[in-house]
Protein backbone atom coordinates (compact mmCIF):
# COMPACT_ATOMS: atom_id res chain seq x y z
CA UNK A 1 0.00 0.00 0.00
CA UNK A 2 1.17 3.26 -0.94
CA UNK A 3 1.38 6.44 1.32
CA UNK A 4 0.46 7.27 4.64
CA UNK A 5 -2.91 5.65 5.81
CA UNK A 6 -4.90 6.32 8.62
CA UNK A 7 -6.81 3.58 10.57
CA UNK A 8 -9.77 4.09 12.86
CA UNK A 9 -9.63 0.42 15.46
CA UNK A 10 -13.37 0.58 15.32
CA UNK A 11 -13.55 -2.63 17.25
CA UNK A 12 -10.62 -4.12 18.97
CA UNK A 13 -10.59 -6.15 15.52
CA UNK A 14 -11.59 -4.67 13.34
CA UNK A 15 -10.53 -1.04 11.16
CA UNK A 16 -11.12 0.63 8.42
CA UNK A 17 -8.44 2.26 6.75
CA UNK A 18 -8.32 5.48 4.44
CA UNK A 19 -5.19 6.87 2.35
CA UNK A 20 -4.13 10.03 3.61
CA UNK A 21 -3.57 13.40 1.19
CA UNK A 22 -2.93 15.35 3.86
CA UNK A 23 -3.09 16.53 7.70
CA UNK A 24 -4.61 19.90 7.99
CA UNK A 25 -4.87 20.27 11.46
CA UNK A 26 -4.18 18.60 14.79
CA UNK A 27 -4.85 19.29 18.38
CA UNK A 28 -5.76 18.37 21.82
CA UNK A 29 -8.90 20.04 22.97
CA UNK A 30 -9.52 20.25 27.00
CA UNK A 31 -11.92 17.56 25.86
CA UNK A 32 -10.49 15.32 23.27
CA UNK A 33 -8.02 14.82 20.31
CA UNK A 34 -9.18 16.73 17.18
CA UNK A 35 -8.12 15.94 13.40
CA UNK A 36 -9.32 17.47 10.24
CA UNK A 37 -7.56 15.23 7.56
CA UNK A 38 -7.89 15.08 3.56
CA UNK A 39 -8.90 11.44 2.09
CA UNK A 40 -9.08 10.36 -1.16
CA UNK A 41 -11.82 8.36 -0.39
CA UNK A 42 -14.20 10.44 1.40
CA UNK A 43 -12.98 14.04 1.29
CA UNK A 44 -12.08 15.82 4.66
CA UNK A 45 -13.27 13.98 7.52
CA UNK A 46 -13.41 15.28 11.13
CA UNK A 47 -11.16 12.70 13.71
CA UNK A 48 -12.33 12.82 17.12
CA UNK A 49 -9.75 10.55 19.73
CA UNK A 50 -9.13 8.84 15.93
CA UNK A 51 -13.00 7.90 15.52
CA UNK A 52 -14.26 9.00 12.10
CA UNK A 53 -16.94 11.90 13.19
CA UNK A 54 -18.14 13.02 9.62
CA UNK A 55 -16.74 12.83 6.26
CA UNK A 56 -17.73 15.30 3.30
CA UNK A 57 -18.81 12.84 1.30
CA UNK A 58 -20.77 10.76 2.87
CA UNK A 59 -21.89 12.94 5.85
CA UNK A 60 -25.28 13.25 4.13
CA UNK A 61 -26.61 9.55 4.92
CA UNK A 62 -26.65 10.65 9.03
CA UNK A 63 -27.48 14.15 8.95
CA UNK A 64 -30.20 13.93 6.85
CA UNK A 65 -32.00 10.91 8.50
CA UNK A 66 -31.20 12.06 12.12
CA UNK A 67 -32.76 15.58 11.01
CA UNK A 68 -35.73 15.26 8.99
CA UNK A 69 -37.27 11.82 10.31
CA UNK A 70 -37.88 13.80 13.57
CA UNK A 71 -38.62 17.03 12.00
CA UNK A 72 -41.15 15.35 9.76
CA UNK A 73 -43.10 13.72 12.36
CA UNK A 74 -44.00 16.94 13.95
CA UNK A 75 -46.26 18.87 11.96
CA UNK A 76 -45.15 22.29 12.60
CA UNK A 77 -41.61 22.12 14.11
CA UNK A 78 -40.61 25.46 15.69
CA UNK A 79 -37.84 25.49 18.01
CA UNK A 80 -35.15 22.42 18.19
CA UNK A 81 -32.04 22.17 20.57
CA UNK A 82 -29.24 19.58 18.71
CA UNK A 83 -26.90 18.31 21.63
CA UNK A 84 -23.18 17.57 19.73
CA UNK A 85 -23.31 17.88 16.32
CA UNK A 86 -20.65 20.82 16.62
CA UNK A 87 -19.82 20.23 12.90
CA UNK A 88 -23.15 21.69 11.92
CA UNK A 89 -24.22 18.92 9.89
CA UNK A 90 -27.61 18.48 11.80
CA UNK A 91 -27.99 22.18 11.86
CA UNK A 92 -27.89 22.64 8.22
CA UNK A 93 -30.66 20.14 7.86
CA UNK A 94 -32.93 21.76 10.28
CA UNK A 95 -32.86 25.30 9.01
CA UNK A 96 -34.39 24.25 5.62
CA UNK A 97 -37.48 24.13 7.44
CA UNK A 98 -39.38 26.99 7.12
CA UNK A 99 -41.58 26.37 10.38
CA UNK A 100 -38.42 26.65 12.71
CA UNK A 101 -38.31 29.79 14.52
CA UNK A 102 -35.08 28.68 16.39
CA UNK A 103 -32.42 26.55 16.89
CA UNK A 104 -30.26 25.87 19.71
CA UNK A 105 -26.87 23.94 19.55
CA UNK A 106 -25.20 22.81 22.45
CA UNK A 107 -21.63 21.56 21.82
CA UNK A 108 -19.36 20.85 24.93
CA UNK A 109 -16.37 21.47 22.60
CA UNK A 110 -15.59 24.95 21.23
CA UNK A 111 -12.51 23.70 19.30
CA UNK A 112 -15.15 21.01 16.88
CA UNK A 113 -17.11 24.29 15.79
CA UNK A 114 -14.28 26.65 15.06
CA UNK A 115 -12.10 23.52 13.06
CA UNK A 116 -15.46 22.52 11.17
CA UNK A 117 -16.19 26.33 10.11
CA UNK A 118 -12.71 26.21 9.24
CA UNK A 119 -11.87 23.29 7.40
CA UNK A 120 -15.59 21.56 6.26
CA UNK A 121 -17.89 24.98 5.18
CA UNK A 122 -19.91 22.64 3.30
CA UNK A 123 -20.69 20.96 6.61
CA UNK A 124 -20.56 24.32 8.56
CA UNK A 125 -22.78 26.71 6.31
CA UNK A 126 -25.93 26.32 8.54
CA UNK A 127 -24.43 27.70 11.23
CA UNK A 128 -24.67 30.89 10.37
CA UNK A 129 -28.10 31.08 10.25
CA UNK A 130 -29.53 34.05 11.92
CA UNK A 131 -32.29 31.75 14.17
CA UNK A 132 -29.17 29.16 15.29
CA UNK A 133 -27.86 29.95 18.61
CA UNK A 134 -24.67 28.09 19.93
CA UNK A 135 -23.71 27.45 23.39
CA UNK A 136 -20.31 25.43 24.72
CA UNK A 137 -22.10 23.40 27.49
CA UNK A 138 -22.64 20.06 28.47
CA UNK A 139 -26.12 18.85 26.91
CA UNK A 140 -26.81 16.27 30.02
CA UNK A 141 -26.84 19.61 32.29
CA UNK A 142 -28.69 21.87 29.11
CA UNK A 143 -31.53 19.36 29.38
CA UNK A 144 -31.49 19.03 33.51
CA UNK A 145 -31.93 22.72 33.70
CA UNK A 146 -35.30 22.85 31.38
CA UNK A 147 -39.15 22.05 31.16
CA UNK A 148 -41.61 22.31 28.43
CA UNK A 149 -38.95 24.22 25.85
CA UNK A 150 -38.47 22.22 22.87
CA UNK A 151 -40.30 20.85 19.56
CA UNK A 152 -37.26 18.98 18.97
CA UNK A 153 -34.58 17.12 20.98
CA UNK A 154 -31.86 15.76 18.56
CA UNK A 155 -28.77 14.06 20.11
CA UNK A 156 -25.60 13.95 17.45
CA UNK A 157 -23.27 12.90 20.10
CA UNK A 158 -20.11 10.92 19.85
CA UNK A 159 -19.78 6.98 20.70
CA UNK A 160 -20.75 6.25 24.87
CA UNK A 161 -17.71 7.10 26.26
CA UNK A 162 -16.27 10.18 27.63
CA UNK A 163 -18.48 13.46 27.97
CA UNK A 164 -21.57 11.50 25.53
CA UNK A 165 -22.02 8.29 28.46
CA UNK A 166 -24.66 10.19 30.66
CA UNK A 167 -26.20 11.00 27.15
CA UNK A 168 -27.19 7.18 26.76
CA UNK A 169 -28.82 7.13 30.30
CA UNK A 170 -32.40 6.87 31.33
CA UNK A 171 -32.14 9.46 33.12
CA UNK A 172 -30.70 11.44 30.45
CA UNK A 173 -34.54 10.83 29.00
CA UNK A 174 -36.27 10.83 31.23
CA UNK A 175 -34.99 14.64 31.42
CA UNK A 176 -35.15 15.22 27.48
CA UNK A 177 -38.95 14.28 28.02
CA UNK A 178 -38.90 16.77 30.54
CA UNK A 179 -37.74 19.46 28.01
CA UNK A 180 -39.80 18.68 25.08
CA UNK A 181 -43.01 20.45 24.65
CA UNK A 182 -46.25 17.84 25.44
CA UNK A 183 -45.76 16.84 21.63
CA UNK A 184 -42.28 16.92 21.34
CA UNK A 185 -40.11 14.28 19.55
CA UNK A 186 -36.58 13.08 20.42
CA UNK A 187 -34.27 11.21 18.27
CA UNK A 188 -30.45 10.24 19.31
CA UNK A 189 -27.82 8.31 17.44
CA UNK A 190 -27.79 5.28 18.86
CA UNK A 191 -24.32 3.19 17.02
CA UNK A 192 -23.86 0.78 15.09
CA UNK A 193 -27.17 -2.83 15.24
CA UNK A 194 -23.52 -4.96 14.53
CA UNK A 195 -21.87 -4.07 16.76
CA UNK A 196 -23.44 -2.55 19.57
CA UNK A 197 -26.91 -4.55 19.62
CA UNK A 198 -27.22 -4.76 23.86
CA UNK A 199 -26.52 -1.05 23.78
CA UNK A 200 -29.87 -0.30 21.07
CA UNK A 201 -32.27 -3.14 23.22
CA UNK A 202 -31.54 -1.48 26.55
CA UNK A 203 -32.42 1.85 24.82
CA UNK A 204 -35.22 0.80 23.46
CA UNK A 205 -36.33 -0.36 26.63
CA UNK A 206 -36.00 2.68 28.27
CA UNK A 207 -37.37 4.75 25.89
CA UNK A 208 -40.86 2.31 25.83
CA UNK A 209 -41.16 2.92 29.52
CA UNK A 210 -40.60 7.17 29.08
CA UNK A 211 -41.95 7.99 26.19
CA UNK A 212 -45.80 6.68 24.37
CA UNK A 213 -43.95 6.13 21.14
CA UNK A 214 -40.67 4.43 21.09
CA UNK A 215 -39.04 3.48 17.64
CA UNK A 216 -35.86 2.55 16.34
CA UNK A 217 -34.72 3.34 12.69
CA UNK A 218 -32.08 2.75 9.97
CA UNK A 219 -29.73 3.98 7.84
CA UNK A 220 -26.52 3.25 6.00
CA UNK A 221 -23.47 5.36 6.88
CA UNK A 222 -20.60 4.09 4.81
CA UNK A 223 -17.61 5.34 7.45
CA UNK A 224 -19.40 4.51 10.30
CA UNK A 225 -18.90 0.97 12.51
CA UNK A 226 -20.41 -1.92 9.79
CA UNK A 227 -22.09 0.42 7.65
CA UNK A 228 -25.85 0.02 9.18
CA UNK A 229 -26.35 2.95 12.06
CA UNK A 230 -29.41 2.70 14.28
CA UNK A 231 -31.09 6.07 15.87
CA UNK A 232 -33.45 5.84 18.46
CA UNK A 233 -36.58 7.98 18.77
CA UNK A 234 -39.18 8.80 21.43
CA UNK A 235 -42.15 10.62 20.90
CA UNK A 236 -44.93 11.91 23.20
CA UNK A 237 -47.69 12.27 20.44
CA UNK A 238 -46.63 11.83 16.38
CA UNK A 239 -46.15 8.31 15.09
CA UNK A 240 -43.27 9.06 12.90
CA UNK A 241 -44.93 6.18 11.05
CA UNK A 242 -47.93 8.11 10.63
CA UNK A 243 -46.79 10.75 8.83
CA UNK A 244 -49.18 13.66 6.76
CA UNK A 245 -46.82 14.06 3.82
CA UNK A 246 -49.25 16.58 2.24
CA UNK A 247 -48.33 18.64 4.83
CA UNK A 248 -44.90 18.03 4.83
CA UNK A 249 -42.66 21.03 3.58
CA UNK A 250 -40.20 20.47 0.22
CA UNK A 251 -36.71 20.23 1.48
CA UNK A 252 -33.64 19.80 -1.12
CA UNK A 253 -31.92 16.56 0.53
CA UNK A 254 -29.43 13.77 -1.22
CA UNK A 255 -30.50 10.85 0.24
CA UNK A 256 -33.71 11.29 2.60
CA UNK A 257 -36.97 10.86 1.07
CA UNK A 258 -40.65 10.22 2.62
CA UNK A 259 -40.47 6.52 0.80
CA UNK A 260 -37.03 6.11 3.11
CA UNK A 261 -38.29 7.76 6.07
CA UNK A 262 -40.75 5.11 6.15
CA UNK A 263 -38.53 2.00 4.96
CA UNK A 264 -35.91 2.89 7.70
CA UNK A 265 -38.45 1.60 10.30
CA UNK A 266 -38.40 -1.63 8.46
CA UNK A 267 -36.95 -3.91 10.61
CA UNK A 268 -34.69 -6.71 8.81
CA UNK A 269 -34.91 -9.57 11.37
CA UNK A 270 -31.60 -9.83 13.45
CA UNK A 271 -32.58 -6.78 14.22
CA UNK A 272 -35.67 -7.58 15.26
CA UNK A 273 -34.48 -10.79 17.24
CA UNK A 274 -31.70 -8.71 19.36
CA UNK A 275 -34.71 -6.40 20.50
CA UNK A 276 -37.44 -9.16 21.56
CA UNK A 277 -34.31 -10.96 22.88
CA UNK A 278 -34.42 -11.39 27.08
N1 LIG B 1 -22.28 15.07 13.06
C1 LIG B 1 -21.58 13.89 13.38
C2 LIG B 1 -20.53 14.20 14.38
C3 LIG B 1 -20.55 13.71 15.63
S1 LIG B 1 -19.58 14.59 16.71
C4 LIG B 1 -20.40 14.53 18.23
C5 LIG B 1 -20.10 15.77 19.10
O1 LIG B 1 -20.68 15.55 20.40
C6 LIG B 1 -18.63 16.08 19.37
O2 LIG B 1 -18.32 17.32 18.79
C7 LIG B 1 -18.52 16.13 20.90
O3 LIG B 1 -17.67 17.17 21.36
C8 LIG B 1 -19.97 16.35 21.31
N2 LIG B 1 -20.33 15.91 22.67
C9 LIG B 1 -19.96 14.79 23.32
N3 LIG B 1 -20.49 14.74 24.55
C10 LIG B 1 -21.25 15.88 24.69
C11 LIG B 1 -22.05 16.41 25.75
N4 LIG B 1 -22.19 15.77 26.92
N5 LIG B 1 -22.67 17.60 25.54
C12 LIG B 1 -22.54 18.27 24.36
N6 LIG B 1 -21.79 17.81 23.34
C13 LIG B 1 -21.14 16.63 23.49
C14 LIG B 1 -21.19 12.41 16.02
C15 LIG B 1 -20.42 11.26 15.46
C16 LIG B 1 -20.93 9.88 15.81
C17 LIG B 1 -19.80 8.89 15.67
C18 LIG B 1 -20.24 7.50 15.64
N7 LIG B 1 -19.14 6.57 15.62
Amino acid sequence: MRGIWFSELQTPDLAISVRLNQTLHHEKTPYQELAVVDTEAYGRMLLLDNIIQTTVKDEFFYHEMIAHVPLNTHPNPRTALVIGGGDGGVVREIVKHPSIEKVTLVEIDARVVANAREYLPEIACGLDDARVEIRFEDGIEHVRQRENTYDIIIVDSTDPIGPAVGLFSAEFYRNVYRALKADGVFVAQTESPIFNSRLIRRIQRDLKEIFPIARLYLTTVPTYPGGLWAFSLGSKKYDPLEVDWRQAPQVATRYYTPAIHQAAFSLPPFVQEFLEAP
